[in-house]
């Protein structure tokens, strides 16, 4: 596989002012000069280019001139997937990109699978493979939080923690093997003791790496908020509130929004796609049944209830009976209509924190978007943090790496023949060093190169 040269187009297919066709491979300059004329003052071909450098020409086959170009030729290695890259800019309509596209492929290349240029920048070295999902997070970015959290892994912060602790795991490995191979020989109790000492340093390292997944996963995937309470107290102007946009339709009739409504809002630096729902009362008429399911459906994925309350009304036994279901969830109490006399009465917040606000003059709105980011998030966002938020990969790899590593110092501790530690610690070690790629299996490079796009 390594050995085709592969094409694909980098850019998004549309229409656009420009597109790109990436060529990667040892015959990358070879298939872009076949098809390239150079014009203007420096007629040279693509075979005799310096290395990067910029082509003025056109794309021609069959004596037809299929677009006007700039190509870039980069040789190896000091390219993105160290072979030979050739990168044509080419007008960007849909059928222009297509068609020098189809010369490409016709003129000895086969189309890239989804990711296969970074995958081949993986297995040439050029990155690891914590910094592999790094670029996918960097194109997926929503947030400027996410932005920075994938710029921190694809510039290896992450992967030099995990490359120390690997190293430090490695030598132990190496004592510990030294001495099986000479049972005779104890290990000294001051090595042994130092040994405990590493594996202790080392599990608290993991710990605090896993502390930061669940950051980590709110970063790169945000979180899910359904709007709920019983009908007209407000869900859909607070929808809108929230978006700072007329989305849904709000209206005093009761019963107005019947399907539920998804739309995604950034909130403090956090990718938040609020659900407004229909509501969760009982009915009897078809649409709103179906309404009321779909609504329950997407309460049960929410990461975060909002519970609307109508400050102007007293409680009734539907706000009593969702206040009751919910109360074990992640739920902020909204009172709305905080522009109107109150007569809900005594505070209902039992625990869960409550945001007084008026959808109508957006009033306390600022303030619920304080509370929506406290309650998903404690506590700062420090740029530490930043550097190591671990996907749910790493988070899976160094549980298991920390689960064997404390196997291997309670046995050590325990005086458990040499050859059975070491079988834990390695298990540990190559665990830890699946995270930046040093163990691997072709599974999971496929699984997680088939979810970039074709092109990247
Ligand atoms: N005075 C006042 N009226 C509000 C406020 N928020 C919403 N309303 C009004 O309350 C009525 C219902 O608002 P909606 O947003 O449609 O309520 P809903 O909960 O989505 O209603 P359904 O979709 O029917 O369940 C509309 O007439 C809104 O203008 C508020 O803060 N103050
Ligand atoms: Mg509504």
């Amino acid at each position: 596989m390594l050995e085709d040269t592969i094409a694909a187009i980098a850019t998004p297919l549309g229409q656009g002012g420009l597109a790109v066709i990436r060529i990667s491979g040892a015959r990358a300059v070879t298939v872009a000069d076949s098809l390239f004329t150079p014009a203007g003052k420096s007629r040279k071909p693509l075979a005799t280019a310096k290395t990067h450098t910029l082509h003025y020409g056109h794309i021609v086959r069959d004596r037809q001139r299929l677009d006007e170009v700039i190509v870039s030729v980069m040789k190896a290695p000091a390219t993105f997937t160290r072979e030979d890259v050739v990168e044509i800019s080419c007008h960007g309509g849909i059928r222009s990109t297509k068609t020098v596209l189809d010369a490409v492929l016709g003129a000895g290349t086969r189309l890239a699978l989804p990711g296969e240029f970074t995958k081949r920048a993986f297995l040439h070295g050029r990155i690891d493979l914590a910094q592999a999902e790094a670029v996918a997070d960097l194109i997926k970015a929503r947030t400027n939080l996410a932005l920075s959290a994938a710029n921190e892994q694809l510039a290896g912060k992450l992967s030099q923690r995990i490359n120390a602790l690997r190293d430090d795991l490695m030598q132990m490995l190496a004592h510990i093997e030294a001495h099986i191979d000479f049972p005779d020989e104890d290990i000294e109790p001051d090595t042994l003791d130092g040994l405990v000492q590493r594996l202790e340093n080392a599990g608290r390292l993991i710990n605090e790496l896993l502390s930061t997944a669940n950051e980590g996963q709110l970063i790169r995937r945000g979180i899910r908020a359904a709007i709920i309470g019983r009908p007209n107290v407000g869900k859909s102007s607070l929808l809108n509130q929230l978006l700072g946009r007329d989305r849904a339709i709000v209206s005093t009739v009761t019963g107005t929004t019947r399907d539920t409504i998804s739309e995604e809002a950034q909130i403090r630096g956090i990718a938040v796609v609020f659900i407004d729902t229909a509501g969760l009362q009982e009915s009897d008429d078809t649409i709103e049944r179906e309404g009321i399911r779909r609504s329950r459906e997407s309460l049960a994925q929410a990461d975060l209830v909002l519970h609307v309350l109508d400050t102007s009304e007293p409680l009734t036994p539907d706000d009593e009976a969702y206040l009751a279901e919910l109360a074990d969830r992640q739920r902020i109490l909204v009172l709305n209509k905080s522009d109107l006399p109150n007569r809900l009465g005594q505070a209902v917040s039992n625990g869960s924190p409550a945001v007084s606000v008026s959808c109508l003059d957006g009033q306390g709105i600022e303030a619920l978007k304080e509370a929506i980011r406290n309650r998903v998030w404690d506590g700062e966002i420090t740029s530490e943090m930043l550097e190591v938020m671990i996907n749910s990969r790493h988070q899976e790899a160094l549980r298991r790496a920390g689960a064997s590593l404390q196997t291997a110092r309670e046995q050590l501790q325990a005086g458990t023949p040499l050859d059975l530690v070491a079988v834990d610690l390695r298990i540990g070690t190559n665990a830890v060093g699946e995270i930046v790629g040093r163990t691997t299996t072709e599974d999971l490079l496929d699984s997680i190169f088939s979810t970039f796009c074709i092109g990247k």
